[in-house]
């Protein structure tokens, strides 16, 4: 067991983000969606009418994509699930349609390290960059 709580502890040591705060319900949100393993809200600054993020709750190592292990592939699964879930509310102001973004890393644009899938849309949108 002591192990176990050890190797948890080392998975993940970079400092924690906002949205640790945010998923401690600390720092306000507009959250759309939550169950046990993950959290959506809205970005603070959107990039179209609708634009949420979905995150895992712990985010146990995910600081960005490029730290994805096999460990990840359930809750990387059910942030896709919701982040397709979230699209398909008209009540958030989605369309026919939306983008799903990653970004990773300086050259990926990346400003919180605690992985977050970006669900984008309300408009018919452009070219990615
Ligand atoms: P990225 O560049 O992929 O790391 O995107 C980070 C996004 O997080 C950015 O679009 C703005 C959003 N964001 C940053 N701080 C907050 C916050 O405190 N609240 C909310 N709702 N969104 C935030």
């Amino acid at each position: 067991l002591w192990d176990s709580i050890w190797l948890a502890g080392q998975r993940d040591q970079a400092p924690g983000t906002i949205f640790d705060k945010i998923v401690a319900k600390e720092i306000p949100a507009t959250i759309v969606k939550e169950d046990r393993h993950i959290l959506a809200f809205k970005d603070i600054n959107p990039l179209a009418p609708a634009h949420v993020l979905v995150i895992p709750k712990d985010r146990n190592g995910l600081t960005n994509l490029r730290k994805a292990s096999a460990e990840h592939r359930d809750i990387l699964g059910r942030l896709l699930v919701a982040g397709g879930e979230i699209a398909n509310d008209s009540g958030l102001g989605f369309g026919d349609g939306a983008r799903f973004v990653i970004n990773d890393g300086p050259d990926g644009g990346q400003e919180v390290y605690h992985l977050h899938l970006h669900v984008i849309g309300g408009q018919k949108l452009g070219s990615m960059c």
